[in-house]
């Protein structure tokens, strides 16, 4: 993707990155806001990002907690979608562009979970996007999502259950806790 700002990218930024970043910095703040990252990622299907997805990921590489990210940031989740847009196309077995019910329950099993079929049957009911498609399955950033959460309720669960024994006993206010300290 050449262009001719990419030799003007600050050191350490890599020159596609910097170029994309001025494409979606469409009011020329400097930085990317979830707005302007909504627009720029695109799902399989074409569908935008949804607007959790991109907070979660704004959050992530915000070093300065203005909710918004600057070049450097921008470049680091560049990297990190990339990552799993890859993992998903890993996935998605079948090439079709969605992670289907029994492509979710593979991954997790892939990713080291121990999960019902019921579970990941669930996630899909709830995340799957209405479309044409008679198999409702999940885009890259619902995806994203599910498996950050995933990842971040497990390490939650994992700091209670030290006997790793797959259980724990909570007080109702712990759970809130523990779900309102790891929700994304
Ligand atoms: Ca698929």
């Amino acid at each position: 993707m050449a262009s001719p700002h990419a030799g003007n990218a600050p050191p350490g930024v890599d020159p596609e990155a910097f170029s994309w970043f001025q494409t979606v910095d469409t009011d020329r703040s400097g930085f990317i806001s979830v707005k302007e990252l909504k627009q720029a990622l695109v799902n399989n299907n074409w569908s935008s990002f949804n607007d959790e997805t991109c907070q979660l990921m704004i959050n992530m590489f915000d070093k300065t907690r203005s909710g918004r990210i600057d070049v450097y940031g921008f470049s680091a989740l560049l990297r990190f979608i990339q990552q799993w847009r890859s993992l998903f196309q890993q996935h998605d077995r079948d090439q079709s562009g969605s992670i289907s019910f029994s492509e979710l329950q593979q991954a997790f099993s892939q990713m080291g979970y121990n999960l019902s079929p019921q579970f990941s049957q669930l996630l899909v009911a709830r995340y799957a996007q209405r479309s044409p498609n008679p198999n409702p399955s999940i885009q890259l950033d619902r995806f994203i999502h599910i498996c950050m959460q995933l990842q971040s309720l497990t390490d939650a669960f994992r700091e209670k259950d030290t006997a790793m024994v797959g259980n724990v006993r909570l007080s109702y206010e712990d759970f809130l806790t523990m779900v309102v300290t790891r929700m994304l």
